[in-house]
């Protein structure tokens, strides 16, 4: 891993050889990769530390209950050797507080305050900047910002000060990873047009490429 990488590979496969072996093959191109619920109900939760062998693990398990149940969840993502995780800020600052605090300084959190999907807009954008506040009184390191959609990165960026920015929606959602980093992304998230690759090390190498374009 470079340490200026800034790409994070979002592997949202059922296969867990197959993740690993892609994983494996990109490793000097990625900052980190990134689990869901698809990879990790397919192979149980021991995925995670086995990916962490090859790079740190982002968990996104976009969690969003009341918080006893979002500390359990968080629990279990940091014993098994997560460098961060993903939660839901709707459900809270008391529950988006449980993630934080179980993180105990020792796994990332990043919160969803906006989304890369066209649902976004129906009831989270009008509560994106509530949210975006909640989250930082709350103590998040960072939030997930949409790739795709250049103007909200930029308003995120605004009311988010210092704390990291992770966009989604790169590639096959529309997004491009320079722009999205012009816009004020920190790191890149991009899952199918590297998975579905078929050379998965030329694709993250192109997107890299892009990136470092703009951070250059
Ligand atoms: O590059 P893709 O489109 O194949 O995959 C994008 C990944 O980012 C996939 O794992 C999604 O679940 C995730 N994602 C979004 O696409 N949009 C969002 O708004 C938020 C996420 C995400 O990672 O949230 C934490």
């Amino acid at each position: 891993m470079r340490s200026e990488n800034r790409l994070i590979v979002a592997l949202d496969l059922y296969d867990g050889q197959r993740a690993i072996d892609i994983a494996g093959e990109i490793r000097e191109e990625i900052f980190a990769i990134k689990v869901n619920w698809p990879i990790v109900m397919a192979n149980g939760s021991g995925i995670i530390k086995e990916l962490s062998r090859i790079a740190p693990v982002l968990c996104d398990f976009k969690i969003a209950d009341i918080p006893n149940t979002n500390r359990l969840i968080t629990k279990k993502a940091r014993e098994e050797g997560s460098w961060g995780i993903i939660s839901h800020a709707f459900t809270g600052s008391d529950s988006l507080g449980a993630v934080v605090q179980e993180s105990n300084g020792k796994m990332k959190v990043f919160s969803v305050v906006t989304m890369s999907h066209p649902g976004y807009r129906e009831f989270m954008e009008p509560l994106s900047e509530k949210m975006i506040d909640a989250s930082m009184r709350s103590g998040v390191d960072g939030f997930i910002v949409p790739g795709n959609n250049y103007s909200t990165i930029e308003r995120v960026k605004k009311s988010a000060g210092k704390l990291l920015l992770v966009a989604t929606g790169i590639g096959a959602q529309g997004g491009n990873a320079g722009l999205a980093i012009r816009a004020g992304a920190d790191y890149i998230i991009v899952g199918r047009s590297i998975y579905e690759a078929e050379n998965p090390m030329a694709a993250a190498r192109a997107i890299n490429q892009e990136i470092f374009s703009e951070i250059a």
